[in-house]
């Protein structure tokens, strides 16, 4: 399972909507097969672990309860059925309607011994994105802030480039290759002009770049713009949004846009989500702005934080990482818990969570 599961991860940010699955077959003691869900999401890890082996009497190693419905192709849990296992281990179930329970009903009516349950807790963190996806309609949320020690992102005059070190920027990449999607606030979009793709890392498949603005008022040309052909532009902005700015971006296929609700004078975080959550999205990197990232704490939609912080201070006018929070008491501040702390070159990275994932 350990091998599945290392080897779903890999799926991570590449399958979407569809979980990252893994698939190990095993037989005296010999791996047999391996394979994770294919990039896009299909074909599935098992049909694909299938192909490679004759798996009579095997036992079917899977991150995720095989699917039980049948569309083009048939489910996985009839091919595993048909392909002669002997046993399933199933690290956890999968909440699809389709399947929740199915899949595991249908290996046990073949007269196929499943066993459940096994590594469960990283299996669940790992499909975290797919199960929340299933389960409430949004993607997970990963906020990033890189930041110096006294939490300033710029300084007065707006300078924000390179707090960090080089080495900080290469997890970062790595970790918008991990995700589906990497998402901004107008603001970030307008002074950084970013490009926001996977670089420098020898990746191949990009994460959909997301851009919001509630008047779809976004400078044009941009960085943004000028690299449509390497990786997708989604923007999310409000109804009222002009005509002429909604016919300027669709004009481009390249460009899809989202109308979602907005509260008050900004978008809704929860109306983006959903909105994302429906598009097929499963997991989103947030890089900012502060009131972005304000806005979704604020939400209680932050499911974890990577916090970059550099061995400098900008002091009191420089830009705080997370703008205001309204709160009124200390027992209405959102609360995290430590989850990983690492010193990344020169700077400190900690990764917190909310709980329960
Ligand atoms: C598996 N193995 O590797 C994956 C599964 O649109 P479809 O037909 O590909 O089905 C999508 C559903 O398949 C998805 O919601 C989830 O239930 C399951 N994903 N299942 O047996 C896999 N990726
Ligand atoms: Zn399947």
């Amino acid at each position: 399972m350990g091998a599945a599961l290392a080897l779903g991860r890999r799926g991570l940010g590449r399958t979407w909507p569809n979980p990252a699955v893994g698939c190990v077959l095993v037989r005296d003691g010999r791996i047999l097969a391996r394979a994770r869900t294919a990039d896009g999401g299909r074909p599935h890890a098992e049909t694909q672990a299938l192909t490679r082996t004759d798996a009579r009497g095997a036992t079917a190693y899977v991150t995720l309860e095989p699917c039980a419905h049948e569309g083009a192709t048939p489910s996985c849990a009839a091919e595993l059925t048909k392909a002669g296992i002997a046993r399933a281990v199933i690290a956890c179930r999968d909440p699809d309607p389709r399947t929740s329970g199915e899949g595991i009903a249908r290996l046990r009516a073949a007269n196929i011994p499943v066993t459940e349950g096994i590594r469960r807790a990283e299996a669940e963190a790992d499909l975290a994105g797919y199960l929340l996806s299933r389960t409430r309609g949004r993607p997970r949320v990963t906020l990033k802030l890189a930041a110096s020690l006294d939490g300033r992102i710029a300084t007065a005059s707006g300078e924000s480039r390179w707090i960090t070190a080089p080495p900080a920027r290469r997890l970062v990449h790595a970790l918008r290759a991990r995700h589906d999607a990497v998402m901004v606030g107008a603001g970030t979009a307008r002074t950084d002009d970013p490009l926001l793709t996977v670089r420098d890392i020898g990746h191949d498949r990009q994460p959909v770049r997301v851009v919001l603005s509630r008047r779809l008022d976004l400078p044009f040309p941009s960085a943004l713009t000028a690299t449509l052909d390497a990786a997708p532009l989604w923007l999310c902005h409000g109804p009222e949004a002009t005509e002429e700015a909604r016919a300027r971006w669709s004009s481009d296929p390249r460009v899809h846009l989202l109308e979602c609700a907005t509260e008050g004078r900004q978008l809704s975080p929860a109306a983006v989500l959903s909105a994302l959550g429906t598009a097929g999205l499963t997991s989103v990197f947030c890089e900012g702005g502060g009131s972005l990232a304000a806005s979704l704490l604020e939400a209680g939609l932050v499911d974890e934080l990577v916090c970059f912080t550099a061995g400098t201070a900008l002091g009191a006018e420089g830009t705080p990482m997370i703008g205001a929070l309204g709160l009124d008491s200390l027992a209405a501040a959102p609360r995290f818990t430590l989850h990983e702390t690492r010193a990344i070159g020169p700077d400190v990275l900690h990764v917190w969570r909310r709980l329960p994932l």
